[in-house]
């Protein structure tokens, strides 16, 4: 049955293939030739036809670009039978008149032929089916193989997109991921074949390709093109920053930070070179705290250890550094203006100075800066400051100017040198902002000398001719207008005496009174004393009293001998001097009256004497002075000695005691009128009282045993000597005076406590 059917075959591809097209015989149909694709390894099955049941159906194949067909499997419905050749065709079978290829080879590729045979109406039809089966192969997995993995940048990659099989058309996609990038397609690239061509760093990275056709796509794994570049030429950041023309600035004790960088793959080697020398290995070189000796050339090189090549790049740092302290601020005076003057000198660069006053701001200019301003628009207390700017410096710094004009007006006056005969003129403006100028002009307005601030000096030689000579002081400050002014007249000193005579009691105190009237410069005062000499305070009794212009010369305990006469106030300046004369009058007081002695009688034992007295006349007496005197043998008597003094003006008696029996005395007494002594009583001897031991005593004293103190004999002899001192009042310590008072206006004298005479 079966090789009954295989027979048949031939003849049917036989007609098809000489007619190309199936052509209907009688009772025979015949289908158009159907393509059917199939996959590789997958299944297809193919129809034979539309009608059902047929007897017997016969699948022939005849391969692509050949002209045989061979038997692939025939059926009659009950049994079935595949050529075993058919296995090149992959897993064939027979589902009732279907042909199924299951594990489809490409070796099924070709047309197939199906004829079947049916019966309809009793007669027998056959049919014929065509079928052209593709077989599809699926691409394979691509691979992405790059021509050079590490190429040097500037030359030449390819990169192949590669897959082993797959049916044609076989299209291509390309995808590229940057090392910090992701994913991109690489648009309208469509080839196998991806060419870089030159290289360079942006296509560096990851690269994905994928394939597709009519069954498929697949991508491939990632592959990695290191592209090898650089190093770039250095980029040198500062922190930090701080550019200038020449580099970059910072400013000092700061901290500082340069970096390098210098793209490379593989990445840069970096060394930091000062002025030829390293510093440092690395990208970041850190300045910890910047000085000016950090100001230099800085060099960073990069190394490219793949390459083995070397770029640089030297930038210059330059170490700023402000001006010492603060500006100084300063304000000239000029014609009708003011000028303003601020300087800060030194720092790195120089500080920028700028004026501002009241109105606006003014100049600016690097370490010093003046600005002049019409004086007619500065009010008093107008505020100028001068700021300082500098890099270095968060805050600028400040100095600030306060005009201020000067209270009142210049004030004159002059001093005299005695000694060297200059006349000062001094003349004083205090205060002000700018200072105030002094200027002295002579009498025709003409200027001495040169102007000076404040405090204006001028010095003359002294001469008469200077007398009423007048001078100027012309002070001049922006602020004030006009220019004030003072004057003054040189003259010589005048001077006038309280009184022109004075009188005084001996012993009293007398004022004499001296005033200065005038004079220019300011004269002196001095007092010369009766012997034309100059009076001196704490000598004689003398003192001066200063007050103000006067000068008072009190005299004190007068004594007529010393402090009497003409004294004479002197006023003495530059210009000469001038003098008025005082006279002092000491006066004595009145002469005390006489005293008689009324009574003078010894005592017990004669070692004591009971004296008393009366006055004689009218007057005025302070005290009473008792004398004695020892009348020795021989010529002449002992000096008068003081027995008693200090006796109340109201005692008439005394008991005198201290006598020496053996020694025979004489009393005397006299009154005292403060210092004025009377005429002393007659000299008394004593008398005994009733009773006395006298005769004894005198016995023994005419038996020559005569005893006498060392003093009485002292007097004696003195007394002796000088018989013609007696009787006299010695005065002390100069020229003995005439006498008791017997003038009252005689020359005061000073009465010393001893008082002799003769009897
Ligand atoms: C790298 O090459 C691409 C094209 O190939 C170009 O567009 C790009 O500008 C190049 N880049 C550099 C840095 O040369
Ligand atoms: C101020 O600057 C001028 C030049 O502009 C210079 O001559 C003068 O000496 C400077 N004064 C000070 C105090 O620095
Ligand atoms: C100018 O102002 C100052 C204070 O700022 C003051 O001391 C001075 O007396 C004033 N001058 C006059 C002339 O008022
Ligand atoms: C006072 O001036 C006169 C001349 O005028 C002079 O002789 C006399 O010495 C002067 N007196 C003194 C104390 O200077
Ligand atoms: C006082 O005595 C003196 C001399 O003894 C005599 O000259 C004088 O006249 C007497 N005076 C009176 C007021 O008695
Ligand atoms: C005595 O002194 C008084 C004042 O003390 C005087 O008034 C009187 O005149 C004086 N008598 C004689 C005699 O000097
Ligand atoms: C798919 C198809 O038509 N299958 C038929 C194959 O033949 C048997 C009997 O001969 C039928 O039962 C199936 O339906």
């Amino acid at each position: 049955m079966v090789g009954q059917l295989l027979l048949l075959t031939p003849l049917c591809l036989l007609y098809r293939g000489v007619s190309g097209q199936p052509h209907p015989t009688l009772g025979a149909s015949a289908e158009e030739a159907a393509s059917i694709q199939g996959v590789r390894g997958s299944s297809v099955e193919l129809a034979c036809g539309s009608r059902p049941a047929p007897l017997v159906v016969f699948w022939s194949f005849t391969p692509l670009g050949s002209l045989i067909p061979h038997p692939v499997a025939v059926t009659n419905g009950a049994e079935s039978k595949v050529e075993a050749g058919a296995s090149a065709l992959g897993a064939v079978s027979l589902q009732n008149s279907s042909l199924v290829l299951r594990e489809l080879r490409e070796g099924a590729r070709g047309h197939f032929l199906c004829q079947a045979l049916h019966v309809a109406g009793g007669q027998l039809h056959a049919t014929y089916s065509y079928l052209a089966l593709a077989v599809l192969v699926p691409v394979s997995k691509p691979q992405v193989r790059l021509s050079d993995p590490s190429p040097v940048e500037g030359t030449s990659v390819v990169a192949t997109c590669a897959v082993r099989e797959g049916t044609e058309p076989v299209t291509f996609a390309w995808q590229h991921q940057a090392p910090q990038g992701s994913w991109e397609a690489l648009v309208g690239v469509t080839k196998r074949l991806l060419h870089l061509d030159p290289v360079n760093r942006t296509h560096l990275g990851w690269y994905m390709c994928s394939a597709h056709n009519a069954v498929n796509r697949l991508n491939s794994e990632g592959a990695f093109l290191d592209v090898i570049y650089g190093p770039d030429n250095p980029v040198i950041t500062v922190e930090p920053p701080g550019f200038i023309e020449e580099g970059f600035w910072a400013s000092e004790r700061e901290e500082v930070t340069l970096n390098c960088l210098a793209a490379s793959n593989p990445p840069s080697h970096y060394a930091w070179l000062r002025d030829h020398t390293q510093v440092h290995a690395g990208p970041t070189y850190i300045i910890a705290s910047a000085g000016r000796t950090h100001t230099g050339l800085y060099t960073c090189l990069a190394h490219n250890s793949r390459l083995d090549s070397r770029t640089q790049t030297t930038v210059r740092l330059t170490i700023y550094y402000p001006p010492e302290g603060r500006p100084s601020c300063a304000v000239l005076p000029t014609l009708g203006a003011v000028t303003f003057v601020c300087a800060w000198p030194g720092g790195l660069p120089a500080a920028q100075l700028q004026w501002e006053g009241p109105q606006g701001t003014g100049p600016t200019a690097p370490s010093n800066v003046t600005w002049s301003r019409a004086a007619t628009e500065l009010p008093n207390s107008s505020v100028f400051t001068c700021t300082g700017q500098h890099p270095a410096l968060a805050l600028p710094a400040l100095c600030r100017i306060t005009l201020w004009e000067p209270l009142l007006s210049p004030t004159c006056w002059t001093t005299g040198t005695i000694r060297d005969q200059f006349i000062m003129l001094r003349c004083e403006w205090p205060g002000g902002e700018p200072p105030a100028v002094l200027s002295w002009l002579d009498g025709q307005q003409q200027p001495l000398g040169g102007s000076s601030s404040s405090l204006a000096v001028h010095l003359l030689q002294a001469q008469e001719d200077l007398t009423g000579r007048e001078f100027t002081c012309r002070g001049t400050h922006p602020l004030r207008v006009p220019d004030p002014h003072c004057r003054l007249q040189l003259e010589a000193p005048q001077l006038a005496v309280a009184e022109p005579q004075v009188s005084v009691l001996e012993g009293g105190e007398a004022w004499l009174g001296c005033a200065l009237l005038g004079g220019m410069p300011p004269a002196q005062l001095l007092w010369l004393g009766p012997q034309r000499r100059q009076v001196e305070s704490g000598t004689s009794g003398y003192t001066l009293h200063p007050e103000g212009a006067q000068l008072h010369l009190r005299i004190r305990d007068a004594d007529p001998a010393r402090h009497r006469g003409t004294y004479q106030c002197v006023a003495l300046n530059a210009l000469g001097n001038s003098s008025q004369s005082v006279l002092l009058e000491v006066l004595r007081y009145p002469a005390p009256p006489n005293v008689t002695i009324s009574r003078l009688t010894y005592g017990r034992h004669r070692r004591e004497v009971q004296l008393q007295w009366a006055i004689d006349g009218p007057g005025n007496w302070t005290g009473f002075l008792v004398q004695r005197r020892a009348r020795v043998p021989g010529p002449g008597a002992g000096a008068w000695e003081t027995a008693a003094s200090d006796i109340e003006p109201e005692s008439r008696g005394r008991r005198l005691g201290g006598l020496d029996p053996g020694v025979l005395y004489a009393f005397r007494i006299l009154a005292l009128n403060h210092r004025t002594a009377g005429y002393p009583s007659e000299v008394k001897i004593p008398a005994d009282p009733p009773f006395s031991a006298y005769p004894a005593v005198l016995g023994a004293a005419g038996t020559g045993m005569v005893v006498a103190t060392v003093a009485s004999l002292l007097v004696f002899q003195y007394a002796a000597r000088h018989p013609e001192t007696f009787p006299r009042i010695e005065t002390a310590p100069t020229t003995p005076s005439s006498g008791p008072a017997q003038e009252s206006t005689d020359a005061p004298v000073n009465v010393t406590t001893t008082v002799t005479a003769t009897p």
